[in-house]
């Protein structure tokens, strides 16, 4: 095609375009269609600027404009047909409504505590009840308080790029609530007793019981004198109080750098009531078949510890224990899957009303 043969074509889809009535289209769909013929794939607007390649610079220069003007002209021709098409639909259907003015009002619905935080709450009361006071750390820690301080040495695992998500230089998202420890001893003079609730983060593979962002609760107690029996009293006191006295409490040996001896405690498994099979005949998935969830770990404060904040380990004593709350809710409440507490799902939510648990079952 030369450039008058072109620039005839151009006219004759301009003209196309103008002999349109935008007004009468009254529907999206057409509107639509009315776009392909001109503005798709193969429209006719479409395939003449594809073909202004065949004409020379000169003559693109020249025509190359006039097409664009039109193509920009009927786009917004058609935007804003599209709104009004809209705006119409929207009046339609407010006028084919009718005002039932004599309905009574609809009542706001009533916010309410996450039920994370219902959970931390409940737990922070029945520790604070038994002498616990409660204490805060940042959420971004340095290596000394995250680790070192703990007596995590440099190569243990915890501290694998694999596990932890490294902020900057040695600042870490804090991988568990037990920096608090560190700082509340170097805060405070012995003997105390201090809770620490709030979110850790993980590097974890998310699953049903995982995830990488969870909540813990802290707790340490330093004195003269403390034993493990101490330890082991004042958790099961702080779990039967949450759960009733039926609940039956294990603790296994374990290990962490922080403690020793150390613990994991485990909870019998509510959704099989500790017989490893479900209601459905099935092996519990929950509990993995033992009857039996991990719910925390604890252990007696490790005497480096002590010494990296200053305290004489030949005179202070203390046990330590690191909760975690969505273990404990989804045990509470039978929840299958850690993921619900994150969704924001109101209908979820709106199950949890706030002080639903009796202090004392
Ligand atoms: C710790 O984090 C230790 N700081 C706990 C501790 C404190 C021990 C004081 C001794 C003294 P652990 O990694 O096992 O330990 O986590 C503690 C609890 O957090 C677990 O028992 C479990 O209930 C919960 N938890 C751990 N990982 C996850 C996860 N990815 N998602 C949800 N909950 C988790």
């Amino acid at each position: 095609m030369n450039s008058s043969d072109w620039e005839k074509e151009l006219e004759k889809v301009a003209r196309e375009i103008s002999a349109e009535n935008f007004s009468a289209i009254l529907s999206a769909e057409d509107l639509e269609r009315l776009r392909i013929r001109f503005l798709g794939r193969k429209g006719s607007l479409t395939e003449l600027l594809r073909s202004i390649k065949d004409l020379s610079i000169e003559e693109r220069k020249l025509l190359a404009p006039k097409a664009q003007k039109i193509k920009s002209q009927l786009e917004s021709q058609i935007a804003a047909r599209i709104e009004e098409i809209e705006k119409l639909r929207f009046e339609k259907d407010i006028n084919s409504q009718s005002l039932d003015l004599t309905l009574p009002p609809l009542s706001p619905l009533r916010g309410r505590f996450h039920p994370l935080t219902q959970m931390q709450n409940q737990m922070a009361h029945i520790l604070g009840l038994m002498g616990f006071s409660w204490a805060e750390g940042p959420l971004i820690e340095d290596d000394e308080h995250n680790f070192t301080a703990l007596n995590i040495p440099e190569h243990h695992s915890a501290r694998d790029m694999l596990d932890t998500f490294y902020v900057e230089g040695s600042k870490v998202m804090r991988t568990h609530t037990s920096p608090v420890q560190i700082r509340a001893m170097r805060q405070k003079k012995p003997p105390f007793r201090i809770i620490s609730p709030g979110r850790v983060f993980r590097h974890e593979a998310i699953d049903a019981t995982h995830s990488a962002v969870f909540h813990q609760v802290e707790g340490l107690y330093v004195d003269k004198n403390v034993s493990f029996a101490d330890l082991k009293g004042t958790l099961e006191e702080f779990l039967k109080a949450l759960f009733g006295p039926e609940i039956k409490v294990r603790f296994r040996p374990s290990y962490f750098p922080f403690t020793e001896p150390s613990a994991e405690v485990d909870l019998s498994c509510l959704f099989c009531s500790g017989t490893g099979v479900g209601k459905d005949r099935h092996p519990c998935g929950i509990c993995k078949k033992t009857g039996f969830i991990e719910i925390l770990g604890a252990g007696m404060v490790h005497p480096n510890v002590f010494k990296a904040v200053g305290y004489d380990p030949e005179i202070w004593s203390g046990f330590a224990f690191g909760i975690g709350v969505e273990r404990i809710a989804m045990l509470k409440w039978q929840i299958k899957d850690i993921r619900d507490f994150y969704q924001n799902d109101v209908r979820f939510l709106s199950q949890f009303k706030d002080a639903e648990l009796p202090l004392f079952a």
